[in-house]
């Protein structure tokens, strides 16, 4: 498996997230990717490779210009704000909801956080921008990749993208890898454009991102957001809007729901992205439908994901997989690796 792993991903390293109350340890840690990548060269699947560099500009087809402009620059606006806070992680404390102005761009740093995210658990840090922006590049590396002929690519990076909005940080995500992917892949040529998300938690920013384009098509396996982050959105009833219209289909199980419905639930997300005629897939890998992942609620065992990557192979399509969630960081390497080598064999 070709991979594209981002050497700056550690350079993103949150203390703290808030959690009932009480800011606690962070769950999405540099381990994470360590693991993966150990664990890769251990069974020697494929070359790594450093990203390509892109410019900037390559952002603009999914993140708006000023969220671009807050984010390159919130690292040092927050340490402007007092010297001390360079020791300390910067998190959100008010948002502009509902009757509130979210069009506004006030000069306040703390308003500006807010109305540029959804939640005070993604830590951003020193390091969030440029580990988030060679992110950008593995995920736009292995689509061109996929482009011109791979029948696959991985991008290997942290912080993880799917939450990420065209205009908003939040579940750890600051830029969407896999829409990035998904919308280099159109700028090549390929017209019709799956994205099959299979993290615990709904990919709100995903979704967002395409709703209203029949030209990307955006199906999800996750956590009823009744009960599971990210709450909002996630529920089976959004089918898309405008030209959109019948592009999204979401497929959320009760928490605690093990792999065989999960199994059976795939195979009807991948029937789906069969009827749209699907020329590439985006896979958001997130590996915290795993049994022991500490922040979510699916029972999936170790060798299930051997089977998911069969599965995904099935479908024939060229795949560039972006690595999302998973916090059972002893587990994640063998869970991550399990899926790509299941999709290679
Ligand atoms: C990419 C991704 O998987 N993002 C997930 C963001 C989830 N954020 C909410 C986490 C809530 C933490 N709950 C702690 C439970 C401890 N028992
Ligand atoms: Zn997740």
């Amino acid at each position: 498996m070709l991979t594209y792993y981002n050497h700056l991903h550690s350079d993103h390293e949150g203390k703290v997230e808030m959690f009932r109350g009480a800011l606690v340890p962070c769950f999405e840690v540099p381990a994470r990717v360590d693991r993966v990548l150990a664990e890769l060269k251990k069974r020697k699947l494929g070359t790594v490779l450093p990203p390509n560099p892109f410019d900037d500009s390559a952002l603009l087809g999914v993140h708006s210009q000023r969220y671009l402009d807050f984010l390159r620059g919130a690292w040092d606006d927050w340490v402007a704000l007092d010297p001390a806070n360079a020791k300390r992680d910067a998190l959100p404390s008010v948002w502009p909801v509902r009757t509130l102005r979210s069009d506004v761009l006030p000069d306040n740093f703390a308003a500006r956080m807010g109305l540029f995210s959804m939640d005070a658990g993604s830590p951003l840090t020193d390091g969030t921008w440029d580990a988030a922006r060679a992110g950008a590049d593995c995920a736009l590396s292995a689509a061109l990749a996929v482009a011109g002929g791979k029948r696959a690519a991985f991008a290997l990076t942290r912080p993880p993208g799917h939450h990420a909005g065209a205009d908003f940080f939040g579940g750890y995500c600051f830029l969407n890898n896999a829409a990035l992917a998904a919308q280099a892949l159109r700028e090549q040529g390929l017209e019709r454009v799956a994205i099959l998300d299979i993290d615990y938690h709904h990919g709100n920013g995903t979704q967002a991102i395409f709703y209203e384009r029949a030209d990307v098509f955006y199906t999800s396996i996750h956590g009823d957001p009744s009960t599971e982050f990210p709450f909002y959105l996630g529920y089976a009833d959004e089918l898309g809007a405008g030209a959109g219209l019948g592009f999204n289909r979401n497929w959320p199980l009760p928490r605690g729901s093990g792999f065989e419905v999960w199994h059976a639930t795939l195979q009807q997300a991948l029937q789906g992205i069969a009827e749209f005629d699907a020329q590439a897939l985006v896979v958001s890998l997130g590996l915290d439908t795993f049994v022991g992942d500490p922040i979510a609620g699916f029972t999936l065992q170790t060798r299930d994901f051997l089977q998911v990557g069969a599965d995904l192979a099935r479908a024939g399509l060229p795949t560039v997989f972006v690595f999302e969630g998973g916090y059972a960081v002893a587990d994640v390497g063998v869970n991550a690796v399990n899926v790509l080598q299941g999709f290679d064999q």
